[in-house]
């Protein structure tokens, strides 16, 4: 059995990633170029000046740092504006009934989010309490796929990475809870998710007595 659990939040807990996508196509409208659905995948779980890198690549154009600086900040504002009005009801489906089981059963709960509005989110989601240790892209160094973020989640919940289990929707963040020693259960496609130990195609598919004890 597993002693903690390590979430990864856009696409994993929060419905947010639609958000993220839209903020970026509304700078690529403003900048006279448009995305293909394919970035909405390629940005998942990459943190945000890489992300703008990708969205770049369809611009036809080189762009600044100063450029690039001001357009991060300007899809940042954007996000920010989208998940002012986020409530508990987009929580991905499973996701609360999750948490709470592991809260239960005393399983250590923690984030592993490359966002830096990962706070916010939690808090308007109603969860925030629920997490015991939160590693965001405000405290680390390396982004996924490099596993620094995941293994400080586990630091902060002083559990060995060999006993945690790790959730994730990107590619990037299954590579990383990989490399961190985890076992990795990916949530939503199975073809982009290859690398995990397990795949559900959302938390309600998730078969919460083969990873942890149950208590009550
Ligand atoms: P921000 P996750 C990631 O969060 C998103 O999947 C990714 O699309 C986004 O660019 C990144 O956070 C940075 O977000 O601009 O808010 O710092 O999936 O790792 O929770
Ligand atoms: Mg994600």
């Amino acid at each position: 059995y597993f002693k903690a659990a390590i979430f990864d939040l856009d696409g994993v807990i929060a419905d947010t990633a639609r958000f993220h996508f839209l903020a970026w196509q509304s700078i690529a409208d403003d900048e006279g170029f448009s995305l293909p659905a394919v970035v909405d995948d390629r940005v998942k779980g990459v943190d945000r000046m890489a992300s703008l890198n990708i969205v770049l690549e369809y611009a036809g154009r080189t762009y600044s740092d100063a450029e690039k600086e001001a357009l991060a900040a300007q899809k940042n504002e954007r996000y920010v504006k989208l998940i002012a009005g986020l409530t508990p009801a987009d929580l991905l489906p499973g996701a609360q009934l999750l948490l709470d089981r592991l809260r239960v059963d005393g399983i250590g709960i923690g984030l592993a989010s490359a966002s830096r509005n990962a706070l916010p989110v939690l808090k308007a989601l109603g969860i925030f309490e629920h997490f015991n240790t939160i590693a965001d892209a405000n405290y680390i160094s390396h982004p996924k796929p490099h596993p620094e973020i995941f293994l400080t989640a586990a630091d902060g919940l002083g559990v060995s990475p060999a006993d945690c289990l790790g959730f994730e929707d990107a590619e990037a963040g299954i590579t990383a809870i990989k490399a961190a020693g985890m076992t990795a259960v990916g949530v939503g496609s199975a073809e982009l998710l290859r690398e995990a130990d397990d795949i559900v195609s959302d938390l309600t598919a998730f078969d919460y007595d083969r990873y942890f004890r149950t208590l009550i």
